[in-house]
């Protein structure tokens, strides 16, 4: 009895004085705070070099070109994490990763972040040990059928045959709609992103269903058959697809969260990559503590100053990103488009 008491007062004795030495900053830190406060990004700055994961192959999205240089809105977005990091957005690798190998891939170390039409739900972030830092792209489940079929509405697919991705939040929304509907349907899962649309073209099954994105460009690069192609009204869930890091890791979610901040506020301010060293000149407050003239909002992310001005002059701001990528294949940019535009990109002050 007195030795617990005496047990508990040294151990809330040490408690207090831990308190006092870490007030006084004399506490030893955790080793990554030596460098920049971020196990993940000494790591970086280590190598020299982002690992990002991306999906094998989506056009629009992360599709090598014929240079075997990876374009897309993922691709971009990876870049302009390696350019707040590391000031250059060419010090990035791409790994391609299935839809069922992502998350281990992360989980393991083996990339640094995941930006891969990858949908923010509950169950990913509570119990994978991962979390979503932003979303790049609001999505929602849709269906394609060839117009030969005569289908024009998802609820007419009672009974069908459905292509679908497995390991995805897809499989998960078409369940919850056939169930709603009082309907059945017949799952059919390939991993492999060309496997399956080649299914799908060859009629192995009624549908094909994903994100309403990858829908569209699977549709888009059909060229000149894509009016065989209907992608249906419904659009049957939510999908906020976002850049995923590990959780335990603070600053490294902070430094990919303002990343994707700093693209949309440059947006919104109008700062561009090709206005952007004008606007270094600008007296707008906002601007210039976006890009480093005033304030140390660099600093207290951990980079340079410069964080925000190199990846808007290297890899443009969020809509010239989106036009560049997504707007060629003729997705209109709805609700993703700014708050003060009708859409639901809202990023918070840089202050
Ligand atoms: N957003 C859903 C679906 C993800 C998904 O299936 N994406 C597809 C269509 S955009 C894809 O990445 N396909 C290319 C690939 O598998 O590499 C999820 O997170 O589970």
């Amino acid at each position: 009895m007195i030795r617990s008491t005496i047990h508990r007062t040294i151990a809330r004795a040490g408690l207090a004085a831990g308190a006092l030495l870490l007030a006084a900053g004399l506490m030893p830190r955790p080793a990554a705070a030596q460098g920049s406060g971020s196990a993940t990004m000494d790591t970086i700055r280590q190598r020299g070099q982002l690992i990002c994961g991306v999906s094998t192959g989506v056009p629009g999205f992360s599709l090598p070109d014929s240079q075997g240089v990876m374009r897309g809105l993922d691709a971009d977005s990876c870049r302009a994490v390696a350019a707040t990091v590391l000031g250059d957005q060419n010090k990035v690798k791409f790994v391609p990763l299935t839809t069922t190998n992502r998350f281990t891939a992360l989980q393991s170390g083996e990339i640094d972040v995941l930006i891969r039409s990858t949908t923010w739900t509950l169950g990913r972030e509570a119990n994978l040990g991962l979390l979503f830092a932003w979303v790049n792209y609001y999505d929602g489940t849709a269906f394609m059928v060839k117009k030969s079929t005569g289908v024009k509405s998802a609820k007419e697919l009672d009974g069908a045959t459905i292509c679908v991705q497995p390991g995805t939040s897809t499989e998960l929304a078409i369940n919850d709609y056939f169930r709603i509907n009082h309907m059945k349907f017949t799952p059919v899962l390939i991993q492999d992103y060309a496997e399956i649309q080649n299914a799908f073209f060859s009629g192995r099954c009624d549908a094909y269903s994903t994100d309403g994105s990858g829908l569209a460009v699977t549709r888009f690069a059909q060229g000149p058959k894509a009016d065989d192609y209907v992608i249906l009204p419904e659009v049957i869930s939510k999908e906020p697809l976002g850049a995923m890091v590990r959780k335990g890791d603070d600053k490294w979610f902070d430094m990919v969260r303002w990343t994707f901040i700093a693209l949309l506020t440059a947006e919104e301010e109008g700062v561009t990559s090709k206005n952007v060293d004008e606007m270094l000149k600008s007296t707008t407050p906002g601007i210039r503590r976006l890009l480093g003239v005033d304030g140390d909002m660099g600093k207290a992310l951990g980079v340079d100053n410069k964080w925000a001005y190199n990846a808007i002059k290297q890899v443009g701001n969020f809509a010239e990103i989106w036009d560049r990528n997504i707007a060629p294949m003729g997705v209109p940019r709805g609700l993703n488009n700014l708050w003060n535009k009708g859409g639901l990109q809202y990023p918070p002050p840089i202050r």
